[in-house]
Order: C-alpha cells, then sequence, then structure tokens
C-alpha cells in the first residue's frame, strides 16, 4: 500500500512538473523588467561600504528576512544527539581510502531520528582530510555500488553513481561525506510527520507558523549538525568542509553555507528557483510553480509571493552574497533551462559585489561565458554542454575551485 501512494504520489509530482515545464517562459524577450533591491544598503537605505557595517547590519538583515519570508526558521528546542561509528573500512575503493559510516540519532522523548553519515576519506591524505558534503536524492547505497554501504532505502546499489566519482574526488586527495536527505526530512508532501522538526514539536501542517521552515531549512540544519560531528572527527579537517548539492539540494546546500559559516565554501549545482537563479526573471521554474509543486520545501510567507514576483523584497543574489568572503561555485547546465541559467549567472554576479567589500573578485563581466568555460575567480561560473544533472565534469571543476581558493 506504501509502495502505491508513493507511486502515485511521483507520477503526480511528474505530472504536475511536465505540465509546468512546458507552460514556463523560457524567451528571454517576456521576462519582465524588474528591479533588484540594492545588496549593500540596510533596510533603512544607508548604504553599506565596509566588511563590519555589512556583517554587523547588512547581512544579519537579509539573513533575518530570508528565514522570515522564504525558507523558515528552524524552531528551538533541546534535544540530544549520539554519535556511533557503525562501520570502518580502511581499504575501501581498492584501499585508496578509508569508509566510514557515522550513525547519529537525534532524540527528544520518544522520538528518535537516526541519520547515517557516509564517508569516504582519501588515504593518501595524512592528518586531516578536506572534504565534500551533500545530500543524496535517493539513498546512501545509490552513491556506489560498495557491498559494505548501509542502505537507507529500497533503491539500487549505485543507481546514482555518475553523480558522485567518488575515485576522481579521493584522488584529487578530497573525502566526500553523503547523507540521504530523506533522513532528515523525507522529501515528499508527507514528510514532515516524518522529519526532524518532530523533535521540536512540529509533527504536522497544524504546527506550521507562517515562517517555520519546512524540507530546505531541515536540510540546513542537518548539513550543520553533520558539521557538528565532523568537528569531532579526528580524520576530517573541519575548517575545510564544502558544502555541495544539486538542484533542491542545492538550495539547501546554499542556504546551509549562508546561515552556518563554518561551511569552507559552496558549491551550488543547478540550484534554479529557491537557489541560485533570480526570481524576479520568473524564466523557467518560478515561485508559483516551485510553491504550488513543492509546498513543503519552503516556509508559507513564502506562498505569497507567487506570480508576484515583484513584490518580494529581495532576491536570490542577496542569498549567495550571505557566503561572502567565502568561495562559491554556481553552476548551470545548457539544457536545463528549467534553472535559468542566466538568473543563476547574474545572481552570481550581483552577489560578488559583497566579495568586492572584502577584497575578492567575484563574477565580473556583464555577459554569460561561453559553454564549457568555466570562470574561477573568488566566486566561480560555469555552464556545461547537457541536462540537468551532476557530472564528472561539473566535480572536475568543483575540485580545481577547492585547490584554488581552499589553501
Ligand atoms: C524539480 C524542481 C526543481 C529542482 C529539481 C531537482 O522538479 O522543480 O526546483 O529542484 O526538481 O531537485 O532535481
Amino acid at each position: 500500500m506504501k509502495k502505491i501512494v508513493a507511486c502515485f504520489f511521483l507520477l503526480s509530482v511528474a505530472v504536475f512538473s511536465s505540465s509546468a515545464q512546458s507552460e514556463a517562459n523560457y524567451d528571454e524577450s517576456k521576462v519582465p523588467v524588474f528591479v533588484l533591491p540594492p545588496l549593500l544598503a540596510n533596510e533603512d537605505g544607508k548604504k553599506v561600504s565596509s566588511t563590519q557595517e555589512w556583517e554587523n547590519d547588512c547581512r544579519p538583515e537579509i539573513l533575518a528576512l530570508l528565514a522570515d519570508q522564504e525558507y523558515g526558521v528552524m524552531p528551538a528546542g533541546d534535544f540530544s544527539t549520539k554519535y556511533e561509528v557503525v562501520a570502518v573500512n580502511p581499504k575501501s575503493l581498492g584501499g585508496k581510502a578509508t569508509c566510514k559510516q557515522v550513525k547519529i540519532t537525534f532524540g527528544k522523548g520518544y522520538i528518535e531520528q537516526p541519520v547515517i553519515l557516509l564517508m569516504y576519506l582519501p588515504n593518501q591524505v595524512k592528518g586531516k582530510a578536506p572534504l565534500f558534503m551533500g545530500y543524496n536524492f535517493g539513498g546512501n547505497q545509490t552513491v556506489h555500488p560498495d557491498p559494505e554501504i548501509i542502505p537507507t532505502s529500497e533503491a539500487q546499489r549505485g543507481a546514482v553513481r555518475s553523480r558522485w566519482p567518488l575515485e576522481k574526488i579521493i584522488a584529487a586527495g578530497y573525502g566526500v561525506v553523503s547523507i540521504d536527505c530523506n533522513q532528515v526530512f523525507p522529501d515528499n508532501r508527507d514528510g514532515l510527520r516524518g522529519s526532524v522538526l518532530r523533535l521540536f514539536g512540529v509533527n504536522d501542517e497544524t504546527d506550521l507558523r507562517m515562517n517555520t521552515g519546512q524540507a530546505m531549512t531541515a536540510w540546513a540544519w542537518g548539513l550543520s549538525r553533520a558539521l557538528d560531528y565532523l568537528q569531532t572527527d579526528p580524520e576530517v579537517d573541519a575548517k575545510k568542509v564544502i558544502a555541495i548539492g544539486h538542484s533542491r539540494l542545492g538550495k539547501a546546500a546554499l542556504w546551509a553555507g549562508a546561515q552556518d559559516t563554518r561551511f569552507a565554501a559552496v558549491v551550488a549545482n543547478e540550484s534554479g528557483c529557491g537557489g541560485a537563479a533570480l526570481s524576479k526573471r520568473a524564466f523557467g521554474e518560478t515561485v508559483a510553480i516551485i510553491t504550488k509543486g513543492f509546498p513543503y520545501w519552503f516556509c508559507k510567507n513564502f506562498n505569497s509571493y507567487a506570480g508576484n514576483e515583484q513584490s518580494l523584497p529581495f532576491d536570490q543574489h542577496e542569498l549567495l552574497a550571505l557566503i561572502a568572503p567565502r568561495p562559491l561555485y554556481v553552476a548551470s547546465a545548457e539544457g536545463d533551462r528549467w534553472a535559468d541559467p542566466k538568473g543563476e549567472y547574474l545572481s552570481a554576479k550581483y552577489a560578488s559585489e559583497a566579495y568586492e567589500l572584502y577584497g575578492y573578485k567575484g563574477i565580473t563581466a556583464e555577459d554569460m561565458p561561453p559553454v564549457n568555460t568555466p570562470v574561477m575567480n573568488r566566486v566561480g561560473y560555469h555552464i556545461r554542454s547537457g541536462n540537468h544533472d551532476i557530472t564528472e565534469y561539473d566535480w572536475e571543476q568543483y575540485l580545481r575551485f577547492a585547490k584554488a581558493t581552499l589553501k
């Protein structure tokens, strides 16, 4: 029965998104004329010209606004946390990596929420390893066929192997932590009932205030809690943990990196609407489409901007700017018009003003670079040929970028 319901759900999402995708605007000449709120100005209009003014006033204002109006606030409250190393193989991936699986159990009263961190650390790195951490969509075992991975779902082992080129990442001297997002907040309309929000007394729809966070905020919170663990792991360089994510999980990585400055850098792969793309362009996926299709990703307040993007008191370049001065990489794909590559580029470009305050070069060119021609300053960007996916090509750029920026 559960399976039938899940199939029906997936089918209805697919039907919804394919009809929404064909109705969306992909015509550049129909992009509305829009005005972005100035990035370097406080809510009272006062201009920001130093990093101190940015950090003391402007940045906290933007963070609070995004939490209140878009992603939602994580409810507060006590809970317990337990770490258990549940498996270790020091000779994984042909001896090149140590595979470690760490179960974090969050608890509150009778509620227990286990989340397993699947970790691969490069054996060639003596001492603490830098690493990329991000969610997978459908189960830890989908990341690689490695039979030792503890499954977190029924999906096939290695099903999305191409999205996690572990051997390449390990050879470059980086580790990987992959987490099944469904263990933190199940990625479906009923997800709230199985999510970490239960630790804070949010059990169903009726417990949601207008600005209570849902999946995106829970996922961002989960990445921060995983980082809490990594800070205790002697094999990890917790000062070099890069938050990474593809698509919806790229949105989550951005929101995590924006809130938690312990993340050394952020990579958002084709994160689109509610991620890197400017909402006011209303190109491809819009606020109306995303809040209808995925009402459980954002807070309820965000619904009021559906079909009304021009009234948003912020835009996504402000989310990206919260990552400054830490390295940020935004990536698009040519065939992924749904995620609005140009909107992703412009957002990275406009966010660069915050990087410039710190004396860093961000994205400066007015026009997007040609396909497969990455730009790598303190802010990186590429548009790759091909469709919506995270590929080996994308990872190659992220590894180069990490090497160049995280010294
Ligand atoms: C789509 C959604 C996008 C994007 C994508 C994904 O259906 O409209 O915002 O997040 O899913 O996560 O692959």
